[in-house]
C-alpha cells in the first residue's frame, strides 16, 4: 500500500512538473497550478491508479520533501519546484548559507568542470542545504556507483551578486553555477 502510494506520488510529480498532457490536463503558467478535480479525474481515467480527495490530501501531507501545495481554498494543487514546463512560481530571493551542496554522478563531471552546473531540462539548478540530501539526490543519477557531492561556495557567490532563490519546500535554486 505504501509503495503503491510512492508510485502514485511519482506519477503526480511527473504530471505536475513535466507532462500534464499525459492525463489531458493543463497547468496554469502563473503559479503552476492544476485544478484538483481535473487532476483526480485525469488520473482515474488513465486507469493505472485510483485516487480520491482523502488519498490526495494524505500524499500531500505525508510527502517527505513537501513537494506539493494546495492553494488557499484547496481547489488547486502544484509542485513547489522541479518543473521542466514553462511556469512562473514566486520564490523568495534570499542570501544563502555559506555552503550549499549538489549531488551528481562522476560521468557528468567533465562537462560540469568545463561549463559549470546547468539546469538541464529543469528551470533551475537545484542545490541542497545539507550534504546528506545531496548524497541522496546524487545517487539517483549515479547508482550503483557512489555519487559526487559538490560543495558550492554560495556565500561568496551571493556576495558577488549571484541570485539565489528558495522554493516553498526549502530547495535552493539558481540559474547557473560557474565552473570556478
Ligand atoms: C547534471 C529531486 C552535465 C546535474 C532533488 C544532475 C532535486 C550536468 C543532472 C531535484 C551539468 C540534472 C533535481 C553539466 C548539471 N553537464 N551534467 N554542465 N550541470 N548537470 O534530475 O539536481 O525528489 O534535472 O548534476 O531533490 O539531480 O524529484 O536535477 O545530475 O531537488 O522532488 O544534470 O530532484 O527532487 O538532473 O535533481 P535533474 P537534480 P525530487
Amino acid at each position: 500500500k505504501k509503495e503503491e502510494n510512492v508510485k502514485l506520488s511519482r506519477f503526480i510529480s511527473k504530471i505536475l512538473r513535466h507532462q500534464p498532457e499525459i492525463i489531458g490536463i493543463e497547468i496554469e503558467r502563473m503559479g503552476a497550478w492544476a485544478d484538483v478535480n481535473a487532476l483526480m479525474e485525469g488520473i482515474n481515467t488513465k486507469g493505472k491508479f485510483h485516487i480520491d480527495r482523502p488519498l490526495l490530501e494524505k500524499i500531500v501531507a505525508a510527502d517527505s520533501k513537501g513537494r506539493y501545495s494546495f492553494n488557499s481554498d484547496g481547489t488547486k494543487i502544484r509542485a513547489n519546484q522541479g518543473h521542466s514546463i514553462d511556469v512562473v512560481i514566486e520564490m523568495e530571493h534570499r542570501t544563502p548559507p555559506e555552503y550549499l551542496y549538489h549531488g551528481t554522478a562522476w560521468r557528468f563531471m567533465g562537462s560540469i568542470v568545463a561549463k559549470g552546473l546547468l539546469p538541464g531540462s529543469r528551470q533551475f539548478v537545484h542545490l541542497s542545504p545539507d550534504y546528506a540530501t545531496a548524497v541522496t539526490v546524487g545517487f539517483r543519477h549515479s547508482k550503483p556507483e557512489k555519487p559526487v557531492v559538490l560543495k558550492i561556495h554560495a556565500g561568496q557567490m551571493a556576495a558577488e551578486g549571484f541570485d539565489f532563490m528558495i522554493s516553498d519546500n526549502g530547495v535552493w535554486q539558481i540559474a547557473h553555477v560557474p565552473p570556478q
